[in-house]
């Protein structure tokens, strides 16, 4: 295997690994190397930025050590691995991430302190890796994270936007912009370009059928480049490093010589500009799809590339086709790569010669898919006119396995036109329709929801048809998990270090269910002491970053409530802010004597509003307003105060999840599939305020449900609500009146009176979400919050056994169970 002399390449490659050892002297000696040769510069040149990438390069090498040693193990044992098809990957940031899963920390911080910097202001500098809008992106980063971590074989396959999920600021009303994220503008340490494996995507031309299901056409169009550019994901303490590809477009000739000659400047670089422009930029919608071109073209340039990668590496096997599914699991993470089935099976049969029925049923073995929402608005159908023009081979492909789908269904249920109508993967009307779900849901092996209650609805809501056709086996739960690693050993190390102090060592990091051992300090003075303090340490990192980002000065001993997430109509921040709003519209009724008895509290919102999204964003005025009231009313500020922290990102998730006593998850029961920020708040010990939805309901099951605030209709009841708001007979109950009252005298709006009243519109007119339904409720269970939290020691008490039960929502389970149940896919020991 080695090109020339074998004993000179292995004397290179074992000096090489002799310089990445970990003494601060070496240390300084691999960050200065790349200071003198990779950047160019001399010392007295180094500033911060150029401070960060040097030290983070020489990380890199430590990763891409691991990472060689990972790959070469997969090949020489011919693995099977998962392939982890997301359009989203919500990295964050990478470099702390990397030092303590490395184990490294301790010499870079001392490192960076002789050659004249701090770690913390040099971790500062990077950019988040913002490559993804929220739950669903994020989830795949922690998926990631963990196959590393428990020695899974996986790809990540993502596109490179060079710009990412847009940054938020607030304008001096309090209304959101939309600024672009350039994050790739000083370079990014930690991917590496694979310029050698570059493919060739083709777009539009003509098709042709084969006779008989054998081999069809595709021809003309046009071509771009897809470039990978790989991103290391190390385990936590482990050599497994897995990778996460990102593609990114290019123009197959960046520039037309022959236009440029004849004086058309700008015809020249059209088409290269046409090319880039696919991976430009992340569509920032989170549970909605525009149905726009250039996102359908994402789709098939980052799957084709995918699958084209994929083939490549099985072809080196020299196995037959049939074998392929025992090397390959593809996870579709919701529908966004479904175009992977009709393009799998082109490859199959007009590629590969395969038969038309034994090529679907290497796909069928081949693919996973993950529904990750009920919402309507987010379920992904496309014009067949685009479909056709754009990839005119896969549309017949899609019509084809329609043909062979319905003919069975037909079989099945003979005579149920209704049936076959409903099931379609042809939504008739005008204009016709793919339903990309349905071909999701019969091109895989496995469907998946994401918490329990969300599968059964998946079942009962979604695809019931599907179900009686397909059998219940086809259908199953895996409820989503968070990775520790980053949820709380990296972002709290104030209350992990005092975990790994009681129970004796780090090894619950990797194995989560050992903090059910914290149960039996629940009761200890002492032990509740130290939680509390390590919750104040957080809670002064929060609220320093509150006064130095915002104008508002923060009562350090009021309750921390928090809610930060997407903001979206269904999952309610309205409700929230509303109830800010009752609680103010009672303090300023009370005597000084009476507000002094009152528990204070900071409530505190992030998230980001889809730029073309009206009511998200004018909820995000409602709470700036209010926030500007509370504020300047010198005689409640102390008691209630409202900080709505502007680009809510990754980490700024590191800094809010460990500072709450309370987070709100409070969507419309049905509504949120699972949600994954409700697991982190609690790992790290604040309690949850939450309606009966998504992942809280087994977050309550296992916390115990003293130990959170349930509030809410419960799912069955919420279509008959609705119904009931439809027929005009729904109570407003005075509380929510009297809210609205004020609003509509202009109280937070600087007299405009009707600034809100499209959102105050959408409550009196068929109340969708059932805010109506949930106020008093929602009212009461805040009340609960209050007069538990006044109790300090029994809810300290409570905050240790909802942390303790938090170990079934680790990412390491999710995977595992993935792995075991779905995939296949055996853990590989590359120590040996
Ligand atoms: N928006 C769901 O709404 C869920 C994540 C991850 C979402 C969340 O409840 O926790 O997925 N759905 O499973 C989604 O993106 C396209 O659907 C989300 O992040």
């Amino acid at each position: 295997i080695f090109p020339g002399e074998e004993k000179a390449w292995k004397d290179a490659l074992k000096s090489n690994e002799q310089q990445l050892t970990n003494d601060v002297k070496d240390v300084n000696a691999q960050i200065s190397r790349h200071v003198e040769f990779t950047l160019s510069r001399q010392p007295f040149n180094v500033d911060e930025l150029a401070m960060y990438q040097a030290s983070a390069l020489s990380v890199r090498d430590k990763l891409v050590h691991n990472w060689n040693k990972t790959q070469t193990a997969h090949t020489e044992k011919k693995v099977k691995r998962v392939y982890y098809f997301s359009l989203e990957f919500l990295l964050g940031r990478a470099y702390d991430n990397a030092l303590l899963n490395l184990d490294i920390k301790q010499s870079y911080d001392e490192s960076l302190k002789q050659l004249g910097f701090s770690l913390e202001d040099v971790l500062d500098v990077e950019r988040d890796m913002g490559l993804g809008n929220g739950g669903l992106g994020r989830l795949a980063a922690c998926y990631l994270d963990s196959t590393s971590t428990c020695g899974i074989p996986a790809w990540g396959y993502t596109l490179r936007y060079s710009n990412g999920i847009f940054k938020q600021v607030l304008s001096s009303k309090g209304d959101q912009v939309e600024i672009p994220d350039p994050w790739l503008e000083s370079g990014n340490p930690f991917e590496v370009p694979r310029l050698d494996a570059a493919v060739e995507i083709k777009l539009y031309g003509q098709a042709s059928r084969g006779e008989n299901g054998k081999a069809g056409t595709w021809t003309g169009g046009t071509d771009i480049l897809a470039v990978p550019y790989d991103i290391p994901i190390p385990g936590f303490r482990a050599t497994a490093t897995n990778t996460v590809r990102a593609w990114r477009s290019r123009g197959k000739v960046s520039f037309d010589l022959a236009a440029f000659n004849a004086g058309a400047y700008d015809a020249a670089v059209r088409e290269a500009e046409e090319a880039e422009t696919i991976t430009r930029v992340l569509y920032p919608s989170e549970n909605h799809e525009a149905g726009k071109t250039l996102r359908l073209k994402q789709q098939y340039f980052w799957t084709a590339a995918s699958l084209h990668d994929i083939c490549r590496r099985f072809r080196k096997l020299r196995e037959p086709w049939s074998a392929f599914p025992d090397y390959v699991a593809v996870q579709l993470n919701d529908t966004h790569p479904t175009l992977a089935i009709p393009e799998l099976l082109r490859i199959l049969v007009d590629e590969e010669g395969q038969e038309w029925d034994e090529a679907w049923s290497i796909v069928r073995r081949t693919f996973f898919y993950t529904c990750h929402t009920l919402m309507p608005e987010a379920l992904e159908t496309w014009s067949v006119d685009l479909v056709g023009w754009l990839l005119p081979r896969h549309l017949q492909i899609i019509y084809d396995i329609n043909f062979h789908f319905l003919a069975d269904v037909e079989r099945k249920f003979p005579g149920d036109r209704a049936r076959l109508a409903r099931m379609s993967l042809i939504e008739e009307g005008s204009p016709k329709r793919v339903r990309m779900s349905h071909l999701a849901v019969i091109g895989s092996h496995k469907v998946n929801g994401v918490a329990e209650l969300h599968s059964e609805l998946v079942q009962s809501q979604l695809f019931p048809d599907f179900v009686e056709y397909l059998g219940r086996d086809h259908f199953t739960n895996v409820t989503n998990g968070i990775t520790a690693r980053r949820w709380l050993y990296q972002c709290n190390p104030a209350l992990s270090t005092l975990i790994t102090k009681a129970l004796g060592s780090e090894h619950w990091v990797t194995h989560l269910d050992e903090l059910k051992k914290l149960q039996k300090f629940a009761k200890n003075e002492a032990f509740k002491k130290e939680w509390a303090a390590a919750k104040q340490v957080n809670r002064n990192r929060l609220c320093d970053y509150i006064e130095s980002t915002t104008e508002l000065k923060v009562n350090r001993k009021a309750l921390i409530d928090i809610q930060v997430k997407r903001i979206h109509e269904y999952k309610r921040q309205s409700l929230n802010i509303l109830g800010v709003i009752y609680r103010y519209l009672q303090l300023k009724k009370m005597s000084p004597e009476e507000r002094k008895r009152v528990v204070p509290r900071l409530s505190v919102f992030g998230g980001k509003a889809a730029p073309g999204y009206y009511m998200a964003k004018l909820t995000i005025r409602l709470i700036t307003a209010v926030s500007k009231v509370l504020n300047a009313d010198e005689e409640i500020r102390e008691f209630l105060n409202v900080a709505f922290l502007a680009d809510y990102s990754v980490s700024l998730a590191e800094i809010l999840i460990p500072a709450s006593d309370i987070s709100e998850h409070i969507s419309t029961a049905g509504t949120e599939a699972s949600g994954t920020s409700n697991m982190k708040f609690l790992l790290n010990g604040g309690l949850l305020l939450g309606t009966v939805d998504g992942a809280n309901v087994e977050l309550g099951q296992a916390a115990g449900e003293e130990n959170c605030f349930f509030f809410g209709v419960l799912e069955p009841d919420v279509r008959e609500l609705r119904l009931r708001h439809q027929a005009g007979q729904a109570q407003y109950p005075p509380q929510l009146l009297e809210v609205v009252d004020a609003l509509r005298s202009g109280q937070f709006s600087a007299g405009e009176g009707d600034l809100f009243e499209p959102l105050l519109s959408t409550i009196f007119n068929g109340d969708f979400y059932l805010l109506s339904d949930d106020f008093l409720s929602y009212l009461e269970a805040q009340k609960m919050v209050d007069a538990a939290f006044v109790d300090t020691s029994s809810w300290v008490e409570k905050c240790i056994n909802t942390t303790a039960c938090m170990g079934r929502f680790s990412s390491d389970r999710a995977v595992q169970q993935y792995a075991e149940e779905i995939w296949n896919v055996e853990p590989v020991d590359i120590s040996q």
